[in-house]
């Protein structure tokens, strides 16, 4: 027995009936009773698109640099300029994290008063020239913005140089919560949400495909966590760019935002919620790093399609106290997906199948 949620009735009708579903119905998603009852609807709707597979990929993640003018209060990995916690990867020192035959390097990081513009593109450029085989996902739109002011120039000649440098795909950070009110509150010098949505939509515009993050077990109130998912819908029904959205569950660490741990119960209905909110986004992404290995691995039957990937050394999340392992063998990527009782799918950073392992 679950407990009945008549609100929850209505909307598997119209998600049976192919309706789009409102703000009032995200808030009820995300605030109802039945938890099983959502993640039976959301899961069916993962398997009607993908059946049994979950896509991983083999990837190792940089973050070059925490050192950042930004004062975020949610960030425990940034470290204010001249800070004693603060540190810097050299060019040889990136190159040789991005040894091991990975699919996709994701490179984020913090915004460095000092770093010449000129020392992304080269960054890319030497990836791309020592890799050639490897993807690179590198940037979110808070660093494009400010790449643009370091190099006086308009975000989409920002965006032509990083292309023509060799950026694959853009990641999906610095999203936080779209909401004016949590901005204020939380990362009142990050752009904002108009910012953030139209960097994204000029990088589609050139075919540089992007996620979307929503960082939540903040402040954030259902009605804007149901708010960000229809902002982020509307954008994808102008360009179609985004590959996949991935909820990011805060860290507290010393951040002071939170006393506990993300309920798992909130990872599962923010997955759930999305993947019936986010009709054109194709991926759900169980982000390991954030909520650790069992909720993720639930996550799984609630909707979720993809783990990300192996990432070799994560650093945002830990320096913030998660609890998770630094990284994942590929091995024991399957073995979680095995554990939900599905398939596993290595693909690449473009979700294009590479191998499908023995099931
Ligand atoms: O933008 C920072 C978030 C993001 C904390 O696109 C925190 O494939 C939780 O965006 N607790 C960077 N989150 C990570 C990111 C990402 C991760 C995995 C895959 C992809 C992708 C993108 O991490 C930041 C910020 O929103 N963050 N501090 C924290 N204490």
């Amino acid at each position: 027995m679950t407990n009945r949620d008549v609100h929850l009735e209505r909307i598997e009708e119209k998600v049976r009936a192919g309706h789009r579903l409102d703000l009032q119905d995200g808030i009820a998603c995300l605030t109802t009773p039945d938890l099983f009852g959502l993640g039976r609807l959301a899961s069916a709707e993962k398997e009607r698109r993908y059946g049994r597979r979950v896509t991983y990929v083999f990837n190792r993640q940089i973050n070059p640099t925490n050192v950042c003018v930004l004062t975020c209060s949610f960030c425990d990995f940034a470290a204010r300029p001249n800070s004693p916690k603060g540190y810097e990867m050299s060019m040889d020192e990136i190159l040789d994290a991005c040894k091991g035959g990975f699919r996709e390097v994701h490179i984020v990081g913090g915004l460095h008063p000092k770093w010449p513009y000129e020392f992304y593109l080269d960054m890319l450029r030497a990836i791309r020239r020592a890799y050639p085989q490897m993807q690179i996902k590198a940037w979110t739109a808070v660093e494009v913005d400010f790449f643009g002011k370091l190099a006086r120039k308009d975000v989409r000649e920002v965006l032509a140089d990083l292309k023509e440098a060799g950026l694959d795909a853009m990641p999906g950070g610095g999203a936080e919560v779209l909401s004016q009110r949590v901005r204020k509150a939380l990362f009142p010098t990050k752009i904002g949400a108009e910012r953030w949505l139209l960097i994204h939509r000029l990088a589609h515009e050139m075919g540089i495909r992007s996620n979307v993050t929503l960082l939540y077990g903040h402040i954030e109130t259902a009605e804007e966590v149901a708010d960000h998912m229809l902002q982020v819908r509307a954008a994808q029904d102008i360009t179609g760019g985004f590959m996949s959205f991935i909820p990011l569950s805060l860290q507290a660490g010393d951040t002071g935002l939170a006393d506990r741990p993300t309920p798992a119960g909130l990872d599962l209905r923010i997955v759930a919620t999305s993947r019936l909110m986010l009709d054109n986004v194709p991926h759900i992404k169980a982000y390991w790093v954030m909520t650790g290995i069992p909720p993720a691995t639930l996550s799984l039957n609630f909707g979720a399609d993809d783990v990300d990937g192996t990432i070799g050394k994560e650093t945002i999340a830990h320096m913030a106290g998660a609890t998770s392992p630094v990284e994942l063998l590929r091995g024991q990527l399957e073995e979680m997906i095995h554990d939900a009782g599905m398939t596993p799918v290595e693909r690449d950073a473009l979700y294009n199948d590479v191998e499908v392992a023995a099931a």
